[in-house]
């Protein structure tokens, strides 16, 4: 028998909800040890070489970075497709994946998210106002303005659900836990495509989970989870104090 596939990665992350979402709707089974990235021991370390989440493991197979991850598991479960079978419409997909994984991650994870969240709870530092104010007022809204040009006005991307829908509507979820929110009456096409892919059942059920553990310190999370059913690890990478990650610039 196939062993369980195992995934590394904490539920409150974008990318780890990418993988997560192509699991359910591909209706894989997977166990998940929910850790912080910048709680990860050593072992962790050896695992993801940036020490960043998601990281799955399928037995002695370990794959890091999440577009490399449902690409894989794309390959390996082909069916249902989450990568149209156009070649055009699969080259526009990864495109939009891509810019989800860099541009709005950029804005809404590392200049919101990161800022708001992970710099206040974590690190107990202070937020930098002007990269907030700034992403904000400036850079969001110009991203905005492309997707409102991209997406559209009723159903998905391309059809059915795709890696695409999947992954912008993933960072605007995670942005939602510092209160962010697409303003619908400049933005209609964007605010309510989010809304319909995170109103999936994926998502859906995810956001059961997500809850649970948002405003839980890190070491407290995995019991949380545990007492509402998680497809929990019988082991974790996880410590009990934070280390800085391996830095990107
Ligand atoms: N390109 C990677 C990026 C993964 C990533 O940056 N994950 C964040 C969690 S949201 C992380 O692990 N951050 C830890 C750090 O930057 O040190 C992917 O697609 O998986």
């Amino acid at each position: 028998m196939a062993q369980r596939l195992q995934v590394i990665g904490n539920y409150l992350s974008p990318y780890v909800r990418k993988v997560l979402v192509c699991l359910e709707l591909k209706g894989l089974d997977y166990a998940i040890d929910p850790i912080t990235p910048f709680y990860g021991d050593e072992a962790f370390a050896r695992l993801s070489p940036l020490r960043r989440v998601p990281v799955l493991l399928d037995g002695e197979l370990v794959l890091n970075d999440s577009s490399v991850i449902c690409q894989y598991l794309e390959d390996k479960y082909p069916q249902p497709a989450l990568y149209p079978a156009d070649i055009a419409q699969r080259a526009q997909a990864r495109w939009l994946e891509e810019y989800a994984d860099t541009r709005l991650a950029d804005l809404l994870i590392w200049r919101l998210f990161y800022q708001l969240a992970i710099r206040r709870h974590i690190f107990r530092e202070g937020t930098d106002e002007a990269v907030v104010r700034k992403a904000r007022e400036v850079q969001i809204p110009a991203a905005l303005d492309y997707l409102e040009g991209v997406l559209p006005a009723a159903g998905y991307l391309f059809g059915a659900p795709s890696i695409a829908d999947i992954s912008l509507a993933s960072y605007f979820r995670t942005a939602s836990f510092v209160r962010y929110a697409v303003d619908a009456a400049r933005w209609p096409r964007t605010a309510a495509f989010v809304e319909r892919v995170l109103a999936l059942e994926p998502f859906r059920k995810l956001a059961r989970y997500e809850d649970a553990m948002l405003r839980l310190p890190p070491p407290a999370q995995r019991d949380a989870l545990a007492a509402i059913g998680a497809p929990l690890t019988a082991w974790t990478h996880g410590t009990a104090t934070p280390r800085r990650g391996v830095p990107r610039g």
